[in-house]
């Protein structure tokens, strides 16, 4: 059953656009009204149960559908050409150290030849536990959690109960590479589609959405709270960042952001700003795994829209739009983490992909 949803005018969506709308102050503001004006047209669409329902954007036409009653919310990815990756002058200007830098280079041209769906929203706590339910699937408890000086593993944490005052509208976290195929094997096996997750090709064609900036609202990171949830003053704040010492080499910057963006933690879903795609949340929030293994950088990369599968360690996958402890210089569309795919951190996340 594919269930249209174009009808959904969620007020945190509206007051996004409204907040938006309301004070233009810079580039990225008018970027994103125009987004907005794309993703909300005055006349309100009306969608036909049983039909896929479209939206028309100044981007593309974007359309929205669901597998099941209770499926995830997919957006249809067009086919189209993008540049992989950002100038080094890009993350080098932001001060990121030189090893994350050359994750993003060469910039290199992609075709994405097929169309795809790709979840409109991060996977919620909620959605996750629907699957657990069914499955009874229990992953092995404990979870990474970052205390302003480093990363600490804590076995009573999960996803059920990340620590962070979660509810089931918030993106499911400390799940691990491997939770989120497992989760996918069973939507699969429930709607008799091939989920999967987004390769990292896909992935950053979704986030930039036609831009070729350092993010999809723009290239300069003030304002960066207006769009994305990402660590800032009210998350420094909550957890004493001010009053601790970073113990990691090249990390002394990564004490959130001098803004407000509204949510010290991780944001309801459905509370993200959308890019001119209509995805929500690609940017901070939850941090994404993708499908691919990790590879140092792109200069071996496939040129199309294939998950790269191999790679020196396969043990390694990638993550995408960092989550709501970072900073802005890495919560950009070409910014790439590496970790093990065992993994599981009270920022980690995923959303779903199918053709
Ligand atoms: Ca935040
Ligand atoms: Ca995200």
């Amino acid at each position: 059953m594919m269930i249209a949803d174009s009808t959904r005018r969620h007020g945190a969506e509206k007051l996004k656009c409204a907040t938006a709308q309301s004070g233009i102050r810079s580039t990225a503001t008018v970027l994103a009204v125009l987004a907005c004006a794309a993703l909300y047209p005055t006349a309100g669409a009306v969608a036909v149960a049983g039909q896929a329902a479209q939206q028309t954007s100044g981007h593309a036409t974007v359309e929205t559908i669901r597998d099941c009653d209770t499926c995830p919310d997919l957006v249809l990815i067009p086919a189209g050409e993008f540049l992989m990756g950002a100038d080094i002058e890009q993350p080098r200007s932001l001060g990121l150290p030189e090893f994350w830098a050359t994750r993003e280079q060469p910039v290199t041209r992609v075709t994405v030849e097929r169309d795809f769906y790709l979840g409109k929203y991060e996977i919620s706590r909620g959605e996750f536990a629907r699957f657990a339910a069914a499955t009874g699937y229990a992953p092995e408890p404990g979870c990474w959690h970052f205390i302003g000086s480093e990363w600490l593993f804590d076995e009573n944490r999960n996803w059920q109960d990340a620590g962070i005052d979660q509810d089931d509208t918030h993106p499911v976290t400390c799940v691990n590479w491997l939770d989120a195929q497992a989760y996918l094997a069973w939507l699969s096996q429930k709607t008799g589609q091939a989920y999967r997750l987004a390769s990292e090709a896909e992935w950053e064609y979704a986030v930039r959405a036609g831009t070729q900036t350092a993010y999809w609202f723009g290239d300069d990171p003030e304002g960066i709270c207006e769009f994305v949830n990402l660590g800032d003053i009210t998350t420094r704040e909550r957890f004493g960042w001010d009053q601790t010492e970073i113990k990691y080499e090249m990390m002394d910057n990564w004490k959130g952001e001098d803004c407000r963006d509204g949510h010290a933690t991780t944001a309801p879903v459905h509370e993200t700003a959308a890019n001119p795609f209509g995805l929500y949340g690609m940017l901070g929030n939850a941090n994404e795994w993708v499908a691919d293994c990790w590879n140092d950088d792109h200069s071996e990369a496939p040129g199309d829209q294939t998950a790269r599968l191999t790679g020196a360690d396969c043990g390694l996958r990638v993550m995408r739009g960092q989550g709501w402890t970072a900073i802005a210089a890495s919560t950009r569309p070409a910014f790439r983490l590496k970790m093990n795919a065992t993994d599981r951190r009270f920022t980690f996340g995923f959303r779903v992909a199918r053709d």
